[in-house]
Formats: structure tokens, sequence, C-alpha cells
């Protein structure tokens, strides 16, 4: 038998060489089951000699680690910024600007895709990944190399010892990111907006078979050492890390002048949808390092490159219908029924049109010809009707007057119509769904599908009938799915809902204006649902936060004879009717202050900070404006960080906001 110590170096030496033709070249030679094999023996010699396991042995690029938490990094060189640009003509501002700064004619660029992914660093000491780590704020950043070599073509070791750093970015190619998001979707998850945030969540989780499982790849665009190594154009170090086994992006080009820049932008402004990952643009590089200081930078931003942000992807289709849904307030949203198409990344065949108005603003007709995009990427939108394009067979809108689910009369409030019925059948299934889901009554395991259930066999009409189905045992058990076991789970998780805090009963009870982030503000000053049911209309009318319509809203609930008595109802059956939560301490420094958290908190999750922050009355919001008093920031943050420093509000770091709690606590 060979000498085990020898045996381990021989296979990883062949696994990681199998790694770069399977992952980087795209061109294995040799079969799964033989990749497997070899894997199968270097895990048992690394169970049996423990002592000859290397940090970075293929066997850790699967997965399978459970991580505290990730240790900060200093980038050894600040990781800059981009400058953006959005059309042409400051694509060739940017060009003149170069060439007047150089005092040269013309000058060679480098055009890449713009990845839509999470910037990374991978440093090497001695040939060995040193560390992955993210940009942060460009100077600190994340150790998140556990995640990053589950990215099977990054190499964990290079043939070169001097010190070496790339960057680049981390992504989830579109096929996995569609995966991702069905079964999300499946699960009744909130979707993955885009790309970079696919990517971003995936390199941040602590259990790191997470990671693996996404199917994240990466791009190496920049080589920090290039000059030290002799290198003097971009171009070459791109061409050098390639052939150290990093993975560049192939449809990068040398442009020789501004006009082969802007032709670049064009042709793959068309190619963008064929490619496997998304891109939102093309950054423009000037290729010689020798110009780069003569260029200079600004404070965060390199003057010798520029990324060209592409406009939002809009796309033809026809309007087929329009069709209604009736929410759990009975509010009726018109929606486009479309052609199937392809957008940013996912294939649509629905739209919001918002109320009557949006319709009629945009001037639809049922079989008109119309663009459509997506709104931050996600959610689908109606951009305009091609009125040039009818052939007289549209036919005019006409907004609906009766629900499409009870036929009952609309009632027009503001710019929505309503249902009038409280009884109308979509209005009650969406209200279960809604009552039970994990903002309100979180009650585990009661989706949609186990309510819908429920509701069409009888068993569930209003949503006290949720806290009388143990009545129903022999019936649940008889239907498909359903065990002792499962029964008794749904059981607990009901019981349990019966002891949350107030606020999450307001929030299921779905009153019109009143969501899960009004109701937590609300309870803490009516803490006992009888102060609720007393509430007048001035002096909801006189609470900041409050408008008009949520007070109006508020009041009506309370005086309809139909919910007090659900109310009632709830109560007998043991639903807990007051706030459980920690009192507000009005005496903090946050206490009566509007902050906006932003980048990545360390200590505290986003929830978790709110929470607190609220504890210590102070209002919590998230866009930045002229009305916030502080900012409080973790790493990578961006563009509310930007907008506070242009404002002139305070910025906290997350050190400050932490000493500050724990001095109050
Ligand atoms: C890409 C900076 C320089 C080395 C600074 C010129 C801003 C994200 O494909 N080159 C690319 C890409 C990004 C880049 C540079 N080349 N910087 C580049 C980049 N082909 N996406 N970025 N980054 C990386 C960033 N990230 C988070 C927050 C703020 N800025």
């Amino acid at each position: 038998m060979s000498d085990p110590k020898q045996r381990v170096a021989e296979l990883t030496a062949l696994l990681e060489k199998y790694n770069y033709e399977y992952y980087v070249k795209d061109n294995p030679t040799v079969t799964d089951a033989e990749y497997d094999n070899l894997m199968d023996e270097l895990i048992h010699l690394e169970t049996n000699y423990p002592e000859l396991k290397s940090k970075y042995s293929p066997t850790q690029r699967v997965g399978g680690k459970i991580l505290e938490g990730f240790s900060k990094v200093k980038h050894k060189r600040l990781m800059l910024s981009l400058a953006d640009v959005f059309n042409e003509e400051e694509v060739r501002d940017f060009d003149r600007k170069v060439r007047e700064a150089l005092n040269l004619d013309t000058i060679d660029y480098m055009a890449e895709m713009k990845i839509d992914g999470l910037a990374m660093s991978l440093d090497y000491v001695d040939g060995s990944l040193n560390y992955a780590a993210t940009r942060g704020d460009g100077n600190i950043g994340e150790n998140v190399t556990s995640n990053v070599i589950t990215v099977k073509s990054i190499p964990t070791h290079i043939a070169v010892n001097k010190p070496f750093e790339v960057r680049g970015e981390i992504f989830m190619p579109k096929k996995s990111l569609e995966k991702l998001n069905q079964e999300r979707a499946s699960k009744n998850e909130p979707l993955l907006a885009n790309a970079r945030n696919a990517a971003a969540g995936s390199i941040r989780q602590l259990d790191t078979s997470v990671a693996a499982s996404r199917g994240l790849e990466g791009f190496w665009y920049y080589f920090v050492n290039a000059e030290e190594y002799g290198i003097t154009r971009h171009s070459d170090a791109l061409n050098y890390i390639e052939t150290l086994g990093f993975k560049t992006n192939p449809e990068r080009r040398i442009c020789h002048g501004i006009e082969e820049v802007i032709n670049y932008i064009n042709e793959y402004t068309n190619k963008r949808s064929s490619l496997s990952y998304d891109i939102d643009g093309i950054v423009i590089k000037v290729d010689e390092f020798k110009y780069y200081d003569q260029l200079g930078y600004t404070a965060k931003t390199p003057k010798w490159a520029i990324a060209y942000k592409f406009p939002p992807e809009e796309v033809i289709t026809k309007l087929r219908d329009i069709v209604y849904t009736v929410g759990r307030t009975g509010k009726i949203t018109p929606n486009a029924v479309l052609d199937p198409v392809r957008v940013a990344g996912s294939l649509v065949s629905r739209a919001t049109l918002h109320n009557e108005d949006f319709v009629k603003e945009k001037g639809l007709m049922v079989g008109d010809t119309i663009v459509i995009r997506k709104a931050g990427d996600i959610i689908p939108e109606v951009v305009r009707v091609l009125k040039e394009r009818r052939d007289g067979n549209e036919k005019p809108y006409q907004m609906i007057t009766a629900c499409p689910i009870c036929g009952q009369p609309l009632k027009k409030i503001e710019a929505m119509h309503y249902c009038t019925n409280p009884n109308c059948e979509a209005r009650n299934i969406e209200y279960l769904i809604h009552f039970a889901s994990r903002e309100a009554m979180e009650i585990d395991g009661m989706g949609p599908a186990v309510l819908e259930e429920f509701f069409n066999l009888g068993l569930i009409h209003s949503v006290a009938d949720i806290y009388r189905l143990k009545d129903h045992e022999q019936t649940i058990l008889e239907l498909e799915g359903w065990s002792h076991k499962s029964f008794n789970n749904l059981m607990a998780a009901i019981e349990k809902s019966k002891h949350n805090s107030l606020e999450k009963l307001i929030t299921g009870l779905g009153i019109n204006e009143v969501g899960s982030k009004m109701a937590r503000t609300l309870v803490k000053r009516y803490p006992d649902i009888n102060q609720w049911k007393q509430l007048e209309l001035m002096e909801l009318l006189s609470l900041p936060d409050i408008g008009p319509v949520v007070a109006e809203s508020i009041y009506q609930f309370f005086h309809d004879e139909n919910r007090l008595r659900l109310l009632d109802d709830l109560a007998r059956l043991g639903v807990n009717m007051t706030y459980l939560g920690p009192k507000v301490d009005y005496s903090s420094p946050f206490a009566g202050k509007t902050i906006v958290l932003t980048g990545t908190l360390s200590r505290y999750g986003r929830k978790e900070a709110t929470v607190l922050l609220e504890n210590l009355g102070a209002k919590v919001t998230s866009a930045v404006s002229k009305s916030t008093d502080i900012v409080i920031v973790g790493v990578e943050a961006g563009s509310k960080l930007d907008k506070a420093k242009a404002l002139g509000i305070k910025v906290m770091d997350e050190e400050e906001f932490i000493s500050i709690l724990e001095n109050k606590k």
C-alpha cells in the first residue's frame, strides 16, 4: 500500500485538476463515477488520518460546516466603486475626459460584462488561498472563505508564490436563480429579487451546505498585483490569471477607441438575454496601467473606468384579458393577462394594473400590444401601449361594477374599488390565509393549501373556526396526507398562536390600512384590546403617523357589530388580547428619533435591531429623507449612506449603536 501522505497529495492534485477541467474549462476528462471514487478514497483517508486533512482539501468544498459568524478582513488595498453612466453621451464624455487628461487622440479600452453579483476579493499567500472576502465598505469586508470555496471553479492553490490577490464577482447563473425561486414559490417564501441578492444571500449563510447547493459561479476581473508581475495592461492581466486557473469572462474585448466601445455596448444590449447569467451593464476600463496614476481617483472611484448601466429591459407582448383579484380586505385589483414573455430572467404572464385609474391613464384596451418591464427587476409592470399596432379588434376597457366572486356591488374608496360583502368567499379565504400567515398569527403548517382545503370542506368559515378545529380530528385524519403526528403538530401551532402578543392579532384582523408595522406601533400605546374598542375618532386622528384614512378604518372596524362578535369569540376561545412585549423606554437617546438601518449589521439582524430600537421609542423607516434623524450603517452600505451624507444626517456605525444599546441595559 502506498504512503497515505503521498496518496492524499496525489488525490488532492488529481481532484483539483478535474475540478479545473470541469468547472473552469467546461471540458471534463473523467467520468463522474471516476471522480466520485477518488473523492471517496480521499474522504476515507482523511477520516483515518485526520492530521492529513488540509483546510482546502477538495473534501471541504461540498459544504456541511456550520459557521458561527464571519470575521472581518481589512483589504490590503481599498476596493473601489465604479462611477455609473446611463447613456451613450455620458460614455462619450468619459472618453473625452480621459483623452484630454492624457492628451491623446484615441485610446484602448477593455469592455467587459458588468456581472450582477457580489464583489469578492481572493487573497493567496505562498500559492494557497488565504481568504475570500466580501467588499464590505471597500476598506473592511467579511471573511466568507468557507462558503466561497464551495464554488468549485475557484482555485484553492495556484502556481505562484508572490503576494497575489484577484477581485471579481460571485454570481448566481439564471438557471440556478430560476430553480431557487421556483422552490421558494412552492414553499410560499418571498422570491429573490435579482441575481445580486441571491448571490449575497447565499454567501452570507452560516450553513455552508446552503451556499454549496446554490449553483454559484465566479468571474475574476481584476488582478491587484499585476504591475508587480511585470504586466502593463489590464487585458494581459486577465489573460495571465486565466493561465493560473481563474475563470475570466469570455465576452471581454479590447476596443480601440470609443466607437468600438459604443458598438460593443449596442451588441451586448441585444445579446444580454441570451447570456446564461444576468448582467446589469458594461464596465469600461482604460487598458494600459501606465495611464492610471495620471488619470487619478475621486474619493471612491477610479477615473480610468466607468460602469454603463442598462435601462430596465422592456419587452413587447399582448394584453389578452383583464381579470380581477379580490384581496382579504375586499380590495379589487385589475390584472393584465399577457401572452407569456421572458423579462429580466423570468417568464411573465401577469402584471398588476393597480386600479381603474391606472388602466385609464395608460389607455389600455384588451387586445392591445403593450410594452412591459420589471420594476426593480422583480414586479412586472405595464409601461405603455403601442397604439399604432391596433387593428380595430381591441375592446375598450370597462371597470367591473360587481364583485367577480360573490356578485355584490363594489364601492369606490379613493382610487380603489372594494367588495362590500363581508361574507364574500374570496375575501374569507384570503382573510384566513392572512390571519394564519407568518406576519400575523404565525400558525405553522396552516398555509394557503391547507386552509383552502379546510374551507372547501366547510371545516372553517371564519378565523374563530381555526380554534375549533380540534373538534374535527376524525374528519381531518381521513384526508390525504394527514397523520396523527401532523394533526398534533398543527394543533400545537394553533395553541401556540393563542399566546401571541396583541400586535399579531391586530395584524391578523386585517383592518384596512393597518399592517404589521402599524400594529406594532399602536399596541405599545394601546396594550389592551378593550382600549381599542373605546378609541374615539378624534384621538386616533391626533396620533402621529396616522392619517385620516387609517383612523377612520380603525374606528369603523371597532364599531362593526360583526367584528366585535368575532373578537369576543376569539377571546372566549382563549386568544390573548394584550400586548406582551417589552415596555417602551421613552427616556432612551433613540426616543422620538426616526432611524434608518442600512448595510449588513453583524450583531443583530435587521428585524432584531428594528425591534430593539422601537422598544427604545424610535421609529424605524426604510428610506432616507429629510425627516431621518440617524442612519445606522453596517457593512456593504450603499446608496442610503450616500444620501444620508448628502443630506447631512447623523451617521452612526454599528459599534456606536451597540455601545448605546449596552449602556441602556
Ligand atoms: C462586474 C466596483 C474596478 C477594479 C474598480 C475597476 C464596484 C462592485 O462585473 N472593476 C467588473 C465588474 C465590477 C469591475 C472594478 N469590473 N470594480 C467591477 C468593479 N467587470 N460587476 N466593482 N462594486 C465591483 C461595488 N460593489 C458593491 C458596492 C459598491 N460597489
